[in-house]
């Protein structure tokens, strides 16, 4: 057994008398109640999720295990040669709420290596979708494939429910450890006339991604920044609530995270990154060489708010401030590309928007969200074909959900069943009052 898998055997036997109790002594105590507008307005913000992974505060945004996003970068070990932390110590960190020590950090570097390994039938799979199917497809469907050797789905007949979570854990860590090569084989099959690079022994996640990219350096430190700042972002948002609803049927996590992969791919969701850069390009045709300004960026903004879409990149569901990823970015973007040109119209829009949302008065938070900056970096390290960005977006949600769905095992979290009402039924309660 690994050492994380032991210490997080550990975390499981002293947690689950918490939620043991929770449930046997204090069920009955009411944390929320459901109004008309949540049924019909996507159940938002009704409390009705349990995760202990992360916690999304209105105001202050997201807090993996407790820490913000300055805290965690700081609290664990960077990566040999780079400034942010390796992705398999935050892999560590999300399933045991402790920062790794250094051993701890090499030997799931080592074990990353060996489990990384992809079937060579994933390949074939990609190869078999038409060439221009979405990159998100080409995901979904590698994912999918790899069900056959689920070791949960190969176990559960013979299993006691305490111990579900051991197989899903070695499920959810084979998927982390292959998720980069699988991304990386998508790009350079798609978009680079199929030359792919195959991995290099002895490299952390992101430095491996970065030269199975072909990217040179600080490229592994974007993938680890990209990495481990879209890991998770609490369990309602439309991946995670898709990957836990359907590991609650007990489903493995090949089948619950390639579904959670398909909510992704969605323009509200995950796809708004591909969608920033496309609503940038399209703004700089349409300037036909003239330079950006104030007014002729408000102007696109109000075109765009006036034929019925959204500003991709800005609102939140939760979120009530300029999303901390989003800041996270800008910062990596001050130091590392303060004069590029795209990053300087991005800073540009981040002006102007929130006051044009505000004044159209619809949207609850005119801030922007972790989309808004992501995609700026991937042009300027040369990775372009901008219908990949949510790929990226993929391989860090793998950290996050499968760290909840190894949990939702661990602490017998039962079938996800919420109830439906009917119009009718709504309208007699409003009739009451
Ligand atoms: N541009 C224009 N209108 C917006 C808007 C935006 N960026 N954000 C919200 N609105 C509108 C909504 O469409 C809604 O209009 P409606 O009443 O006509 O339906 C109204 O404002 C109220 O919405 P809300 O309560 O503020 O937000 P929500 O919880 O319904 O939706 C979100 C949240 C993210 C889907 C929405 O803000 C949005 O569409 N943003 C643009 C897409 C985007 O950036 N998505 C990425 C989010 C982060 C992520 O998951 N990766």
């Amino acid at each position: 057994m690994t050492r994380l898998k032991a210490r997080l055997l550990e975390k499981i036997q002293e947690h689950r008398p918490r939620t043991q109790r929770l449930n046997k002594e204090f069920g009955d105590v009411v944390i929320d109640q459901v109004t008309i507008s949540q049924a019909l307005g996507g159940a938002r913000d009704i409390h009705a999720l349990v995760t202990d992974i992360s916690y999304l505060d209105y105001q202050e945004g997201i807090r993996f295990r407790g820490k913000n996003i300055p805290e965690t970068f700081a609290a664990l070990p960077t990566a040999p040669g780079g400034e942010y932390p390796t992705v398999e110590s935050f892999w560590y960190f999300l399933l045991t709420g402790e920062v790794p020590t250094k051993e701890d950090t090499e030997e799931l570097v080592a074990d990353f290596q060996i489990r990384g390994q992809v079937p060579s039938y994933v390949f074939d799979v990609i190869r078999a979708l038409p060439k221009d199917s979405h990159p998100m497809v080409m995901l979904s469907a590698a994912v999918l494939s790899m069900q056959k050797d689920s070791k949960f789905a190969a176990a559960y007949h013979g299993m006691k429910k305490n111990d579900y979570w051991d197989p899903m854990f070695e499920d959810a860590s084979d998927l982390v450890a292959r998720l980069p090569q699988i991304a990386a084989f998508i790009y350079r099959y798609k978009y680079k006339n199929g030359d792919i690079i195959a991995p290099k022994p002895g490299l952390d996640m992101g430095a491996n991604f970065a030269h199975m990219m072909g990217i040179a350096k600080p490229y592994d430190d974007v993938a680890r920044m990209y990495f481990i700042l879209h890991s998770d972002h609490e369990s309602g948002n439309v991946s995670a609530h898709t990957t836990h609803l359907v590991a609650s049927a007990l489903s493995d996590a090949y089948y619950s995270f390639s579904a959670g992969l398909n909510g992704l791919a969605g323009p509200l969701h995950g796809l708004a990154n591909q969608e920033v850069l496309d609503w940038i390009l399209s703004f700089q045709k349409q300037l036909n060489g003239a330079e950006p300004t104030e007014e002729n960026v408000k102007k696109a903004l109000w075109d765009t708010l006036n034929s019925g879409h959204v500003i991709p990149g800005y609102g939140h569901a939760i979120l009530r401030k300029t999303d901390p990823r989003y800041t996270a970015q800008m910062e990596f973007c001050q130091k590392h590309l303060p004069t590029d040109p795209l990053f300087k119209l991005v800073n540009m829009i981040y002006h102007v928007a929130p006051g044009v949302l505000t004044e159209q008065g619809k949207t609850k938070n005119p801030w922007p969200n972790v989309d808004a900056q992501s995609g700026v970096i991937q042009w300027y390290y040369g990775l372009r074909e901008y219908d990949f960005y949510t790929v990226l977006f993929g391989v860090g949600r793998g950290l996050g959900v499968l760290a909840n769905i190894t949990w939702d095992r661990a602490l017998s979290y039962p079938l996800e069943r919420p109830k439906s009402v009917t119009t009718a039924m709504l309208e007699e309660w409003a009739a009451k009052g």
